[in-house]
């Protein structure tokens, strides 16, 4: 894979990244992506789970879906696009990772800050008081958790289709998109918003907006240019030029 020359000049220069990634940066951890045949939404349809009314229609059923997905992320170990972003994070003084993903691998990856757009499925509260519960003792199947303080029904901390996204997040997401000068979107088949207006905003302001993904997506016609290829080998490639541009100077 060759870097462009504009890409490898701006990598060399900018001090202003702000980076977008979705379930394809996940993929080389062995955890599914939503899309695809192999996809999350193959097999489950998201308007009977991944919203909230489907989940009050069967709680059992949803949080069946979660728990399997629980185990698949507890199994997961964060890859080489997530331990690159890491070390470009220490390398960019202006540095914002933006998330669609609820698998925490960005911060078992070692990432300092992580703005989780849709939230992250370590956490789950409860929907009578609001208690979170950081790992609810998954219930015996069959089972929805229940809160310890008020026995009400415990929900996962991921945001659901028709629910809004947190407000502070979504906003120092576009604060950064506007300010960049380089806009990554990783893995994400740009089709959910508003995560996916992000990166159009970086692009309207003038950032340079690089796609990496292993096919061409909804967003690919808006962007700079768009690297083909897996995030774990191409992530890498940017952050050594990075690295060996800054001289391995690292930011505090
Ligand atoms: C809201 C958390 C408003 C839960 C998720 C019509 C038009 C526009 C918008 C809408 C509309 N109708 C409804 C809406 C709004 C809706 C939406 O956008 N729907 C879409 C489907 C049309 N959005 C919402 O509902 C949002 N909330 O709008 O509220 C509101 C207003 C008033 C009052 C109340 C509310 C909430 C959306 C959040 C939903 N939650 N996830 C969970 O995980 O269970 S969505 C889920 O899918 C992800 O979080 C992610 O955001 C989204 C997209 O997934 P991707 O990450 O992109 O993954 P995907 O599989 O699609 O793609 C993977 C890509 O990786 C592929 O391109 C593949 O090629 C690539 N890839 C694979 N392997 C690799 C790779 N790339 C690199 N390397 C590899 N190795
Ligand atoms: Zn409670």
């Amino acid at each position: 894979m060759t870097i462009s020359p504009r890409l490898t000049e701006l990598l060399e220069a900018t001090d202003s990244v702000c980076v977008l990634t979705g379930s394809g940066i996940s993929a080389e951890s062995g955890i599914a992506t939503f899309r695809g045949p192999e996809g999350l939404w193959a097999k489950f349809k998201p308007q009977e789970l991944a919203n909230f009314d489907a989940f009050m229609r069967n709680p059992e059923l949803v949080w069946e879906w979660y728990t399997y997905r629980k185990t698949v992320m507890s199994q997961a170990q964060p890859n080489a696009a997530h331990h690159a972003l890491v070390e470009m994070e220490t390398l960019i003084t202006d540095f914002t990772l933006v998330t669609q993903n609820v698998d925490n691998l960005h911060a078992r990856a070692g990432a300092k800050r992580v703005l989780e757009l849709h939230g992250n499925l370590e956490r789950s509260y409860c929907i009578e008081c609001g208690l979170f519960a950081a790992d609810p003792i998954l219930a015996a199947k069959g089972e929805a958790p229940r809160c310890t303080q008020c026995g009400g029904l415990l929900r996962p901390d991921v945001i659901w289709f028709g629910e809004l996204l947190p407000q502070m997040v979504l906003q120092e997401a576009f604060r950064a998109a506007e300010r960049c000068d380089l806009f990554l979107c990783v893995g994400t088949s740009g089709l959910v918003y508003p995560a996916a207006g992000i990166p159009l905003v970086a692009r309207e302001q003038g950032s340079y907006v690089v796609e990496v993904n292993t096919e061409p997506t909804e967003l690919s016609r808006r962007c700079s240019e768009t690297l083909l290829g897996k995030a774990g080998e191409i992530l890498p490639l940017l952050t050594n030029i990075l690295r060996d541009a800054q001289g391995g100077r690292q930011h505090s």
